[in-house]
């Protein structure tokens, strides 16, 4: 892994771009193109680049890998998990835990109600993997994790028709109304449970030491509801809401004349 340059010796190293990842760096759960990838390199000759996503670093490690498996020496931050998972120059920082912070009695009678509602749902088809617990949140997917590219597409369309995550989503809130949880549907096959402020803007307590200048945040769910709305809207950021990884591409070639 190369050091990197200081930001300091970048010609515009007092601006960083955070990037949401599936939809803006990369396609929903797959890779980042070439062009993208080398589009982020030339931002960086220049300014401060990190990721912040909602999946974990295992995953954005496969999306965005430029060098074999180590991501963190592609991106000067790289905040998975909304950035409760968070690395700096190749440094890990501190995380956080979910399950410390809602308990095992609170957790337990939450999984109770959620795997009895995955159990009663009449949906197309379901695969395995229905709630993956993280470092700083819960991933629930009524159709299951393992499900393939295919049912992932297929379910996405269904659910755009019959709301099933939506409804999902209320029941949650109405069953467990005293818990400070935020439910957020982020992707193609599931939703982030986390408890309230633990959303993009942790990214954005972790680099308020930094003094930027700008903060950029390029992101594709800006609007309120999705997981980008509270980081895109903040006072701190510069919103940029895309459409797709080409999007990106072309606003950043904007921004930076590359
Ligand atoms: O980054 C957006 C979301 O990506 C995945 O969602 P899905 O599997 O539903 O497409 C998940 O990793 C989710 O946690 C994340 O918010």
């Amino acid at each position: 892994m190369s050091t990197p340059v200081p930001f300091s010796q970048r010609p515009q190293g007092d601006v960083i771009c955070l990037f949401d990842v599936d939809g803006t760096l990369t396609p929903a759960r797959r890779s980042a193109s070439p062009a993208m990838l080398e589009v982020l390199k030339q931002v960086r000759e220049k300014a401060v680049i990190g990721f912040v996503g909602g999946s974990d670093l295992a995953k954005i490690t496969e999306q965005l890998a430029i060098h074999g498996q180590d991501i963190s020496g592609d991106f000067d931050f790289c905040f998975a998990e909304n950035g409760l998972t968070a690395i700096k120059l190749g440094q890990a920082l501190p995380s956080e835990s979910f399950i410390q912070w809602i308990g095992e009695e609170k957790y337990k009678k939450l999984v109770r109600f959620i795997l009895h509602y995955i159990a009663d749902m009449d949906i197309p088809i379901k695969r395995g993997t229905f709630i993956e617990f993280r470092a700083g949140m819960i991933n629930v997917s009524p159709i299951g994790r393992n499900a393939s590219v295919n049912e992932r597409d297929e379910f996405e369309k269904y659910d755009k028709v019959h709301k099933v995550r939506a409804a999902f989503v209320d029941a949650l809130k109405k069953e467990f109304a005293d818990y400070g949880l935020t439910y957020s549907i982020g992707g193609q096959i599931s939703f982030d449970v986390f408890p309230d402020g633990w959303d993009k803007r942790k990214g954005l307590e972790r680099i308020a030491g930094e003094n930027f200048r700008e903060i950029h945040f390029f992101g594709d769910k800006t609007y309120q509801g999705g997981n980008d709305y509270e980081i895109y809207e903040d006072p701190r950021t510069i919103g940029h809401s895309v459409t797709c990884p080409e999007d990106t591409q072309r606003e950043l070639k904007k921004l930076f004349n590359l």
